[in-house]
This record gives structure tokens, sequence and C-alpha cells, in this order.
């Protein structure tokens, strides 16, 4: 294999910058280069914009912060003129709502669709990037990956899969126009994903049968249609809103009421059922996880949060089997992402919705007919995997990135990945990831987190244009003192306890490692400002 420094064919199209992924950070990130001047293309596996929610068409997908949070605050323009419909956009408005920001900033015309990147390599002697999708050549000082942290789905390889007669869908690669009426349809998987979709499943199916590993803890949504009232309301505070988001430990503004500073442990019982309640009334499940300061780092208030929402099962589920089923025993609370849901545990006193714990009789194989576990079979004509992704790395490792020195960034993250911010790596200059790991990225709100990552990464490819510098890469040592400090701040969290896809523990054969920053997105970024204050100091610099 040719390493950094060799000669590389010329590229069919040379730009400054390339981005690949045309979702919400591809589109800012386009956005941005465009505005300081710089030529641009976006490289997009799928064939629009949107990125998750092009892909995740799925019953029920819908996004678990409020929409006028969930939404880019660069344009004051843009936020005046959009109407969110509901406090939690599904699908078709979110994808609606990054297509109308494709047109509107003209970004469309830079967009290269169904184009996957499969290799990404750096030239050395040039200090340019080669990108291959397909049959082209891209070529750029600057790549972007906006590939998004949950993008490559993950299915199960279950022994007969070959054998079943019906359809296999997964959650994010739903086809256009599937109609579930009157069939049989089997569910596996219990995430976000399978909790949003069961409720509807069991709508129009003949039979639901779900097929659960783990029992999970979800919060109702609570979703709701937003008057034009209440959008005006909103409009009339944006600027506050987002100022504070932009300033809060997790991207959000403030809530009410307002975030518990206090330990679960420092007020009394009673106390504590009060605000379980409110939170389990207004809805939500990240605002459920806030409820008090310390449910991810002390396990006797995350005990009090977990029991709390076990009473709420049993309370819903009538039949008392399947509410023990249901009943979450081996990970404290939202030590998995907390999901959200309508009707979901209600769904289960349904007289056509069969639960079964896989936990208790394993799925052995697929036959002609359906699921075969260890005791019987379930006849089916349609399975449906919403088994999740290989989050964080899965689509850079799918890449194959080499950059200067023969450094391959598969191999380099065999162990785990490691960065600098979670947008810069030793060994690949000028290469950028957006809410990459070792950033707090899956601990926020994606839309303020994203524009972060957009604006210091955009800052700083502006500052080396500026400076006449060729290309910039975190020095080892800075690498090193921010995987170390992500890990240790992961460590000193309940989240390792579960087997999740934070820990990439998922994916069979995958590194078990905390792959984000827990300490607060207000630490994070003003840390990423103060490296940016200081002449990207913990950069090596090629000039
Ligand atoms: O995936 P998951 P997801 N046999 O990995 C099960 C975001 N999201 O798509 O827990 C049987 O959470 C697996 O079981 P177990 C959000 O960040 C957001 O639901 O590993 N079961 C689990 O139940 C979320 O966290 C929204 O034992 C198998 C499920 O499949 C992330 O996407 C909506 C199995 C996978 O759960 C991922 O959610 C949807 C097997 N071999 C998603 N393999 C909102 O904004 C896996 N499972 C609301």
């Amino acid at each position: 294999m040719s390493r950094g420094g060799t000669s590389r064919p010329a590229p069919q199209d040379d730009y400054d910058v390339v981005v690949v992924g045309a979702g919400m950070g591809g589109l800012y990130t386009a956005h941005r280069v465009l505005t300081i001047g710089l030529t641009v293309r976006v490289l997009e596996a799928g064939a629009g914009v949107g990125g998750t929610w092009y892909w995740n068409r799925y019953p029920g997908a819908r996004c678990d912060v409020a929409s006028v949070d969930y939404s880019f605050s660069f344009s004051e323009e843009l936020q005046n003129e959009w109407s969110w419909k509901e406090r939690y956009a599904g699908q078709p408005e979110l994808e609606a709502y990054f297509n109308h920001v494709a047109d509107r900033f003209g970004i469309r015309e830079h967009i290269d669709f169904e184009t996957r990147v499969e290799s990404a390599r750096y030239d050395a002697d040039r200090h340019r990037w080669f990108l291959r999708a397909g049959d082209r050549t891209y070529g750029a000082q600057f790549v972007v990956m906006a590939t998004g942290p949950l993008s490559v789905a993950y299915g199960p390889t279950f022994e007969g899969t070959d054998d079943f007669a019906g359809q296999i869908y997964h959650s994010a690669d739903w086809p256009e126009g599937v109609d579930l009426t009157g069939k049989r349809v089997g569910v596996v998987g219990t995430g976000s994903t399978g909790i949003q979709m069961i409720p509807l499943l069991a709508e129009v199916a003949e039979h639901l049968t779900v097929f659960q590993r783990t029992a999970n803890y979800s919060v109702p949504a609570r979703n709701r249609p937003m008057s034009e009232q209440e959008m005006a309301e909103v409009r009339a505070t944006y600027a506050k809103r987002r100022d504070q988001a932009r300033r809060s430990r997790a991207g959000f503004p403030p809530r009410t009421p307002p975030i518990s500073e206090n330990s679960a442990m420092a007020v009394t019982e009673q106390q504590r059922r009060e605000v379980y309640e409110l939170m389990w009334e207004q809805g939500g499940g990240l605002a459920f996880r806030a409820s008090f300061s310390d449910l991810l780092t002390n396990r006797k208030s995350n005990d009090t949060a977990s029991e709390f929402i076990r009473e709420k099962i049993r309370q819903v589920v009538k039949d008392p089997a399947t509410a023990e089923t249901l009943v979450p025993h081996d990970h404290p609370y939202a030590t998995k992402r907390p999901p959200v849901d309508t009707n979901y545990y209600e769904t289960f006193n349904r007289p056509d919705v069969t639960l079964v714990d896989l936990r208790e009789t394993p799925i052995e194989r697929l036959t002609s007919a359906g699921v075969q576990t260890s005791d019987r079979t379930y006849e089916l004509d349609v399975l449906v995997l919403a088994t999740g992704f290989d989050a964080v790395t899965g689509s850079l490792s799918r890449i194959e990135v080499e950059g200067r020195d023969g450094v391959v960034l598969k191999d380099k993250w065999k162990d785990g990945p490691r960065g600098y911010l979670g947008m810069a790596i030793a060994g690949l200059p000028n290469f950028f990831t957006v809410n990459g790991p070792g950033s707090p990225a899956a601990f926020t709100n994606m839309a303020t987190h994203t524009e972060q990552n957009v604006e210091w990464i955009t800052d700083f490819i502006g500052y080396l244009v500026e400076h006449r510098i060729r290309a910039a890469e975190p020095r080892p040592e800075a690498e090193d003192a921010w995987t170390r400090r992500m890990r240790e701040a992961g460590e000193k969290t309940l989240y390792p306890e579960a087997n999740s896809w934070y820990v990439g523990a998922n994916i069979p054969g995958k590194p078990r490692v905390f792959m984000f920053y827990v300490d607060g997105f207000d630490v994070y970024s003003e840390e990423c400002d103060r490296v940016a204050r200081s002449g990207y100091s913990e950069f090596t610099i090629f000039s």
C-alpha cells in the first residue's frame, strides 16, 4: 500500500475543503466555508440531505430534543421564518427543515449525492487530501468528516437469515412505502428506536411480537402540537435562549423548573418523589435525567430514579409477569441513552402484542416461518431490526483513512478512539471530525454541540488560510492528555456499568471504551475557546 508522500493521481475535483456528510454538521460546515470565501464540496452517500433524518424513516422516528432547540441558531432570519409544528419534530418535519436550509443558503449545489467515500489519503508533499468515491477522486486541503455518530446501522446476523420467507427491515434503512397493515410483525430491540416504533407498529399489525434482550427505562415524551403563539413567544426570546444554551452544561436553555443542582440524596423522599412526578408529567427523557445533579455519578441517587420508573411500569402494565419482564434490572437508569415514548408500556396491555424475553429464551435462528427461540417459533411476515448502530467510530472506521507517515486511522483506533477535543487527530493533518469521539456530543443537545464544533473547525480553517499555514494537527501529548481526561471523567460516572453504544459494548468485538467527554459542554467549549485564543498552541504547524 502506498503511504503519505508518494505521488497521487490528479483529482477530478479540487477544493479547499471537502466535507463528508450532508446532515446537520455537513450542511453548516459547507455554509461556513462558503461564508469565509473558500471552495467546498459535500459528499453524501444518500440521495438527499438531513443525515440521521434522511435515513431514519421508521414509523415514529422523532427527535427527543424540543424542536425549537434542535435547530440552527446561526441565522435569525431562518429562526424567524420556520415554524415548528410539534414540540418534538418527527422525521418528515426535520427532513423538510434540512431541505429548506440546503436551499435557503444555496448549499445544495455544492453537494454530490449518492457519493459514498471509500478512502481518504494524505499526500504529505503536497499537503493535500485525496478522497475516493467510486471512480471519482476529490482533492482538498482540508477534510471535515461530518459523518454522524449514529449513521452505520448494526444488524445482528442471525443464523438462517436467508431462509426467512418474509421481509427484514432495519430501522435506519427503512424503505419507502412499507405497509405493515394486517401483517405479523416482529421487532428485535428495545432502545430508543424500538420504543418509539412499537406502539405504532402495534396499531397496524395483525400481531406484534417484541423480542427484548434488555429491559429499558422509558419516560413519556408528552409530544404535542406547537401553536403559532408559542412559536412567537420563543422567537421573542430566541437570542437569549440560544445564548444560554451555548453556555450551559448540556447545550439546553434553562428549564422550568430550573435544573436541580441538588443531589437526590439532599432532599427528603417526599420532595424527591414530587420532582420525579413533575418531570414525568412534563415529559422528556433528557429532562428527567437532569432531575437531580448526581443521577449518573451516585449509585444511591440513581437507584431512586430507577425505582421510580420501575414503579410506573408496574402501574401501567396490567399483566404482572409482562410488567416484570419490562422492568429494567441490570443497569442503572440513563446509563443507556434514556428513551422517550408515547404509550410504550401501555402497548403491552394489548391482546395482539406479545413480549418475548430473550434472556429467558434466546433467539436460536431464523427459519422460513419466522424467529425460532429456545422454546418455540414465532411466525412472522416481517422482522424489524431496531438493533442500533456501530456508533461514533463506525462511520470513520469504514473509510480507509491514511494520514501522514503511514498513520492509518483504523489501526490507530484498534483499542478505542483517540483524538483531541473530538475534532482533530494526531497524524491526520487538516482532518477534522464533527461530533467525534472525545467530544461531549451524545450528552448534549446535538444541535448546540454541532454548531459549536463546526464553528470551531471552520474558524481554525480560516485561521490557517489567513496565516498561510499549509497544515496543522494536534500534538501527540495534547491528544494523549485529552484522551486520558475524557476516559477518566467517564470512569467516575455510572455510564460504564451498562452495555451501551456509549462504550461500544453493543457491537461484538468492538473495544469497550468510554467514547465521550462527560464533564460538561460548558467546560468543553471553554477549553476549545482557550485553545483557539492561544493561537492553537496544542497543534503542530506545517508551514
Ligand atoms: O439502538 P440501541 P437504537 N439480539 O443500541 C437490541 C438515538 N436515537 O437505534 O440492550 C437481541 O439503543 C439491544 O439490546 P441490548 C439515541 O441516541 C434517538 O434504539 O443490547 N437484541 C437494544 O435493545 C439512541 O440511543 C431517538 O441488550 C439486540 C436495541 O437492540 C441511539 O439513537 C430515537 C441484539 C438497540 O438499542 C440508538 O438507538 C431513536 C441482538 N443480537 C434513536 N442486538 C430520539 O431522538 C441489539 N439488540 C428519540
